[in-house]
């Protein structure tokens, strides 16, 4: 939302926020701000709809019905979503909400050009993006994507950005868009794209002196995944590096495990990268191939090597119970988790189906729809667990992961392992007492209220 706003002042536009993450009261909130105020346009982000993870459920849809409903309660400005969360099910949360205008995908440019359709002829169908209304049917315009490139430096200065580092560990920040691609399950590509845009290392290196100046020396990469293309994660680590920034700041990153060199890890560690987390899946060579994943098992354990070769710590997520899980695919990845020793295992069960994902539209033809879960609430979380593993596969995980600190739940009964960003006390607890970093980090360093030792800073 800062990177739409920033644009919009670019153009000129006024603009107020209105920063929901911080009200105890969401309702009193907004009908103070649209006391103080009238709008024209009323911009919605939406980044999560649910916490994507089986074990909770957790829908977030009936809270953003009810936010919309309050907003539009109290203005009379045109509203629209915007939001990566919106933005793997726009049509959905339209017909949840009454709210008729949104943008899928990148908003900086779109959002410009909504303006000006408002201000104009409104003919929507020149918007870039936007999902509307027309006569009843709901319509996607055609995707487009911009040359990042001509984005302006965001000075990232719109948003309380001390307050949310204080609050939140670490500091967001893209050096590319989209993904080429195509793992069976992943929104990814549906919500940013299936191209991947990479934004100017210089603009990247400007943005991170701009918070750094902020008083921010922490970061986690926005990118769906940072090594792909490996050259240009390099150029990123180069200007972090020429601009005297990597003594100073620390950063973590998303990466996929094949192209991973040991030539990059060098040069992340160099520019100051502390920690990877590589969305690995599976173990197992067939289910890797039946994810749509590229590499083999033997990437995975070289990964890792690599890594700590370069005194960086690893986390590796696993995800248990896709199409074609068995049990012995199960034991090949719990054997390769204990072979490469990674410094956490993040393991999940059950695929979070999104829609337009290569899983949702094969759910009924190639893939069992037994193994389909989902509540009676029609917005619930839908998710899929292999009909032949489900009986047993979490109290066998448990059973193979016991008593080992490595490994990292979806569960919040096992608080001193649970992973679940969304609903962590334990991680608020830790980035209260100034610990910093990737929360799977924080989570590794951090060894309760009786323990400080191993502190970040
Ligand atoms: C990095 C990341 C994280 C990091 C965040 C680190 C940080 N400091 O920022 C960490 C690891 C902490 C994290 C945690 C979680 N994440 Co996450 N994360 C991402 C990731 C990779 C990038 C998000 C991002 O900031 N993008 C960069 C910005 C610039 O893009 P953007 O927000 O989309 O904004 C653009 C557009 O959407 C649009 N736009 C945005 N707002 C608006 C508003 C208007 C009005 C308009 C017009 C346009 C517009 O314009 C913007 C610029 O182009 C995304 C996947 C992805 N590739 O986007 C997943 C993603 C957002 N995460 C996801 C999830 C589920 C989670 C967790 C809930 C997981 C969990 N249970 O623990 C937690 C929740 C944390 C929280 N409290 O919010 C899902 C959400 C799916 C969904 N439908 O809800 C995603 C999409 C991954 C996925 N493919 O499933 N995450
Ligand atoms: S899991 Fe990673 S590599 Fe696969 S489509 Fe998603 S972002 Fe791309």
């Amino acid at each position: 939302l800062e990177y739409v706003g920033e644009c919009l002042q670019r153009a000129n536009h006024d603009l107020d926020i209105l920063d929901l993450c911080w009200q105890e009261n969401p309702k009193f909130a907004i009908e103070n701000f649209f006391k103080e105020s009238s709008y024209d346009l009323v911009g919605i982000t939406l980044r999560n709809t649910d916490d994507c993870a089986f074990s909770s459920s957790q829908s977030f849809l009936s809270e953003i019905k009810e936010i919309s409903n309050q907003i539009q309660a109290n203005t009379d400005g045109c509203i629209v979503f915007g939001g990566v969360g919106y933005s793997t099910m726009p049509i959905l949360i339209h017909k949840m909400t009454s709210v008729k205008f949104g943008i899928r995908g990148e908003g900086e440019f779109a959002f410009l050009q909504f303006i000006r359709e408002l201000e104009n002829d409104r003919e929507w169908s020149r918007v870039a993006n936007l999902v509307w209304q027309s006569n009843g049917k709901w319509i996607k315009n055609k995707k487009e994507t911009f040359d990042l490139a001509m984005l302006p430096i965001m000075k990232r200065n719109i948003f309380d950005s001390q307050k949310f580092f204080k609050f939140g560990g670490q500091m967001g920040i893209e050096t590319k868009r989209g993904c080429d691609r195509s793992c069976i399950y992943c929104a990814d590509p549906v919500a940013k794209g299936n191209t991947i845009r990479m934004r100017p290392p210089t603009q990247v290196g400007e943005e991170l002196e701009n918070l750094y100046s902020q008083g921010i020396d922490c970061f986690h990469t926005c990118d769906s995944e940072f090594n792909q293309p490996e050259w240009h994660s390099k150029e990123i680590c180069n200007e972090i590096i020429n601009r005297g920034l990597a003594g100073k700041i620390q950063w973590y990153a998303y990466c996929s495990p094949k192209p991973f060199t040991s030539d990059l890890a060098r040069q992340m560690k160099k520019a100051g990268c502390c920690g990877i987390n590589f969305g690995v899946d599976n173990g197992d060579e067939t289910m890797l191939a039946k994810l749509g994943r590229s590499y083999k098992p033997s990437d995975i354990q070289h990964v890792v090597h690599v890594c700590h070769q370069n005194d960086i710590p690893v986390m590796l997520d696993l995800m248990f119970g896709a199409p074609g899980e068995s049990r012995s695919s199960i034991q090949k990845t719990i054997e390769l988790m204990d072979k490469s020793s990674p410094d956490r295992v993040g393991a999940a069960v059950g695929v979070r189906v999104y829609p337009n994902t290569n899983i949702a539209s094969r759910i009924g033809k190639d893939i069992s729809i037994d193994g389909l879960i989902q509540q009676d609430n029609p917005y619930a979380p839908v998710f899929y667990i292999e009909p032949s593993v489900s009986p047993f596969i979490f109290e066998w995980m448990t059973e193979l992961t016991r008593d080992d600190d490595k490994y990292l739940f979806f569960n919040p009964e096992k608080a001193e392992q649970n992973y679940n960003y969304n609903d962590n006390s334990r991680l608020v607890e830790a980035i209260g007492k100034g610990y910093k970093g990737a929360y799977w980090d924080i989570l590794r360093k951090f060894k309760g209220s009786v323990d400080n030792a191993g502190k970040n800073r």
